[in-house]
Formats: structure tokens, sequence, C-alpha cells
């Protein structure tokens, strides 16, 4: 058995979650907190057979694929004036480790 720790952003979490439970993963989302940006993301731990492995890493790449979307940005000037221009930003992607369970019990 293996546990995959996949670390997604917060604007990708709903869509990779829903996409590992349609496929009967068993997961639980954790609230977590990136510690270069220190902004919010969401770490899925997802406890699966050896063999589903790769179709839950396939899944969650789906789900968040690393991407580059336009948002508008402000600039002021001295005179007190603030210009908006769009500027383009890299969002989404997944960190994903998988590690060997020694024990999976559940009370
Ligand atoms: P990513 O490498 O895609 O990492 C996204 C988030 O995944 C990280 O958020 C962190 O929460 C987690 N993560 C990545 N690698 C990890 C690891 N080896 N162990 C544990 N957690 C890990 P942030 O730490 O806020 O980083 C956001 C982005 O800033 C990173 O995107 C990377 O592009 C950049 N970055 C991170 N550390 C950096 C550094 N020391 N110097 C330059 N850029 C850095």
């Amino acid at each position: 058995m293996k546990l995959i720790l996949a670390i997604v952003s917060n604007d990708d979490s709903s869509a990779v979650s829903s996409a590992l439970t349609k496929a009967n993963y068993q997961i639980t989302r954790l609230a977590t907190t990136g510690g270069f940006l220190r902004a919010g993301n969401t770490t899925m731990i997802v406890g699966c057979e050896d063999d589903q492995v790769e179709k839950a890493i396939e899944l969650i790449g789906q789900e968040s694929k690393r991407r580059t979307e336009v948002v508008p940005s402000t600039a002021s000037y001295d005179i007190g004036r603030y210009a908006s221009f769009p500027v383009e930003v890299q969002v989404g992607g997944a960190t994903i480790f998988v590690m060997d369970v020694e024990q999976f019990i559940k009370l």
C-alpha cells in the first residue's frame, strides 16, 4: 500500500478532490501553507493500493495543470493616479510525494 501526499493550489483543490473521489479514492484534505510564498494551498492525503498510484497521479495532474493566467495589476504614479494593466502569472501545478505504508489500521 502507498500514501500519496499531493500539494495543490487552493483553486484546483475542489476539482482534484472531486476527480479522485469519483474514481473511488479515499482522500483527506488539509488546509496548508507554502513555506516560501506563505500562501494557502491544499494537501491531499490519499491511501491506496500500489497499482492505483499511477491513475491517482494522472487525475491530480489533469485537474491541476500548471498554466498561465492573465490577471489585472495596478501601478501608481507620483501624481496620485493609478493605472491598471494585465500581467501573466503562473498558477496550478502539483507537488506529489509517494510513500510506502508500513501499516494501515482502522479502529
Ligand atoms: P512549487 O515548487 O510548485 O511548490 C508549491 C508548494 O508545494 C510549495 O509552496 C510548498 O507548499 C510545497 N512544496 C514544494 N516542494 C516541497 C518540498 N520539497 N517539501 C515540502 N513541500 C513542498 P511554497 O513553498 O509557497 O512555494 C511556492 C513556489 O515558490 C514554488 O512552487 C517554487 O516555484 C517557488 N519556491 C519555493 N521555494 C523557493 C526558494 N527557496 N527559492 C526560489 N523559489 C522558491
